[in-house]
């Protein structure tokens, strides 16, 4: 009788095993999928493309290396939330962010135990209420007018876009309005070909506004679904850039009522708080619809996402996560938010 309760006591405990690794392995599966899609299922191939949280791991580690002195303390007295405002700001969250969150926490008395959890739930409501999808003109092309100072990533970026819309089976066009710098046409050109669209351009230091026309002109001939136009970002030359958008807007608009239908702003996310007084800027001479933050993958630390929410008022829409054609995702602010602070 004994032996037989022993044996039956022995294929529980194997049965509770098994079952137990059955839902890590799901648990350690579905954490490397944090920023939507790609999960991978049991009976898949382990093997996958790295997800957005694979590729700017480090970005999110210095913002948690910034704040575990804070997360080890014993209990949050004055100095414990003076230092998570510290922490908060040197991980790019901008000081009216960091104060606000501290202040909430504060008010909230959230225990130092409950802390990763709060900051968490309170960055994702923070980042979550825009809507993140891009425009999308069910009939004739929708047009996305991409702007930026130099070197931030508008050109790769329109690059990895147009292989994504190629990819989702819609027809792209793409129109070289950097006419300013020498090498940038070409360099447009460079990325048309990766992505395998057309690229409508003009000379070197040609008017950007007639080439924005004839894109869009021959986008509506040949039925295009998607017309992305690349753009010169001399913030240095504030009123020309302020005109020259407002004339590639007016030309645009003129050939499509409505259009652009989007207007993002790329923003180099290893620049910090540059990066914010750059987008400051660009708000002022044009009507921002989202932004792209790029260079995630590189020395960035992921709170300039809530600083950008946080004081510009725009959605994180895209995140560039490195230099190479499918380098390019969604922005996910749950996910994100809970990698920002490590908590569940
Ligand atoms: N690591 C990394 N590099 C990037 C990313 N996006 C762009 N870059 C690099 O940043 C540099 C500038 O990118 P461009 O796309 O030329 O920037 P741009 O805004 O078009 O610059 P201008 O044409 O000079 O106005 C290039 O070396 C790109 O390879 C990214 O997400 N990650
Ligand atoms: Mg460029």
């Amino acid at each position: 009788m004994n032996d037989a309760i022993g044996i039956l006591a022995g294929l529980v405990l194997l049965a509770g095993a098994a079952g137990g690794l059955v839902w890590w392995t799901r648990q350690s599966q579905s954490s490397k999928s944090l920023f939507g899609g790609s999960s991978t299922a049991l009976d898949e191939p382990v093997e996958r493309a790295p997800t957005l949280f694979d590729r700017i791991g480090d970005a999110l580690a210095r913002t948690r290396a910034s704040l575990s002195n804070v997360f080890a303390r014993e209990k949050m007295d004055d100095s414990a939330w003076e230092a998570l405002e510290e922490a908060l700001i040197r991980a790019d969250m901008g000081p009216r962010t960091a104060s606000a969150l501290v202040q909430g926490g504060r008010d909230a008395k959230v225990p130092i135990e409950r802390l990763r959890g709060w900051l968490a739930e309170e960055v994702t409501r923070r980042t979550s209420r825009f809507n993140f999808a891009l425009a999308s003109q069910p009939e004739g092309p929708t047009v996305i007018l991409v702007v930026g100072v130099n070197g931030a990533g508008k050109t790769t970026t329109i690059g990895k876009l147009a292989s994504r819309y190629k990819l989702a089976g819609k027809s792209v066009m793409l129109g070289a309005a950097d006419t300013f710098r020498a090498g940038a046409i070409d360099q447009l050109r460079v990325w048309g070909e990766r992505a395998g669209v057309p690229v409508i351009a003009h000379q070197e230091g040609a008017d950007p506004a007639a080439v924005c026309h004839d894109t869009v002109k021959s986008a509506l001939a040949k039925g295009i679904d998607v017309v992305i136009l690349d753009t010169a970002g001399r913030l240095q030359a504030h009123a020309a850039l302020m005109d020259e958008l407002a004339k590639v807007r007016r030309v645009v608009n003129k050939l499509l009522p409505g259009a652009p239908h989007e207007v993002l702003l790329v923003l180099d996310g290893t620049m910090g708080q540059n990066a914010l007084a750059q987008a400051r800027v660009f708000k002022e001479v044009t009507a921002v619809t989202g932004i792209v933050l790029t260079k995630l993958d590189g020395t960035a630390k992921g709170g300039v996402v809530v600083a950008i929410a946080e004081e510009l008022n725009l959605p994180v829409k895209l995140v560039g996560c490195g230099e190479k054609l499918d380098d390019l995702r969604d922005f996910d602010p749950a996910s994100f938010s809970r990698g920002l602070f490590g908590s569940d």
